[in-house]
């Protein structure tokens, strides 16, 4: 196996698996995309990612990376030669992957129990905190892109991969939901901010359509009903 042989096992759906693939396109890294909606059964999973058996998984070489915000800077540092994800300063480093660890940990985590959540009146509470929290990374947008259109300034970067990755399936949720998550008139720069993320050309090839998206999520719950 060649060392530069680069290979990313995850599925068209998963916002985390769109993370790696906009990394790769972005840095123009010519690799093979296993999509496979099985993966939990595709036998790289298992054998590359045996402690959380998650993708993204991506193989260089015979090295596996596990986990997407890992995932989007190894590509970051083992192709210094071109255009950067990560910011170059230490101290927006660090800004970046606090937001980030923001991202993951306390707010998309929300988006999935709304998807999920059947009460009314849960609902409604978990939407009110979604919004909350895009109001605090809007505020954050506000601060890192200093006035341009993206975190990354004027072209996309790590903060906008993470979060922009997070979009399709905010979009979903707003449609099962019928509830408006990112409002523009509560959070203009964000929603504007998500408006040129998702017509960018590398997005638009990556970020799934929400209708097609919603389909497969309804045709999972057949599936589950079924089960
Ligand atoms: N923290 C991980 C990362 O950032 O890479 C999270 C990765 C993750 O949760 N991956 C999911 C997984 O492998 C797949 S993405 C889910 C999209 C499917 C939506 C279907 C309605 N999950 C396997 C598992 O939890 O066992």
């Amino acid at each position: 196996m060649a060392l530069n042989d680069v290979k990313l096992l995850g599925t068209w759906v998963c916002p985390y698996v769109n993370r790696a693939q906009l990394a790769l396109k972005l840095k123009s890294i010519d690799h093979e995309f296993i999509d496979d909606i099985h993966f939990k059964k595709n036998e790289m999973l298992l054998k590359y990612n045996p402690v959380h058996k998650k993708i993204p998984v991506l193989v260089h070489g015979d090295k596996p990376v596990c986990e997407s915000l890992i995932i989007v800077e190894y590509v970051d540092n083992a192709w210094p030669n071109s255009r950067s994800i990560l910011p170059s300063d230490a101290y927006e480093r660090a800004l970046a992957r606090f937001w980030a660890a923001y991202i993951d940990e306390k707010w998309f985590l929300l988006v999935k129990v709304l998807r999920e959540a059947e009460d009314i009146e849960e609902r409604a509470s978990l939407a009110q905190k979604i919004s909350e929290g895009l109001v605090v990374l809007e505020e954050a947008f506000v601060r890192i892109s200093k006035g341009e259109t993206y975190f990354g300034g004027k072209s996309i970067g790590y903060l906008d991969i993470i979060l922009g990755s997070c979009l399709a399936w905010l979009r979903v949720t707003e449609k099962i939901v019928q509830v408006n998550l990112l409002d523009q008139a509560k959070t203009p720069k964000l929603a504007k901010w998500a408006d040129s993320f998702c017509s960018d050309d590398d997005v638009k090839d990556i970020l799934p359509d929400t209708q097609k998206l919603l389909e497969f999520y309804k045709q999972v719950q057949v599936w589950m009903k079924a089960k």
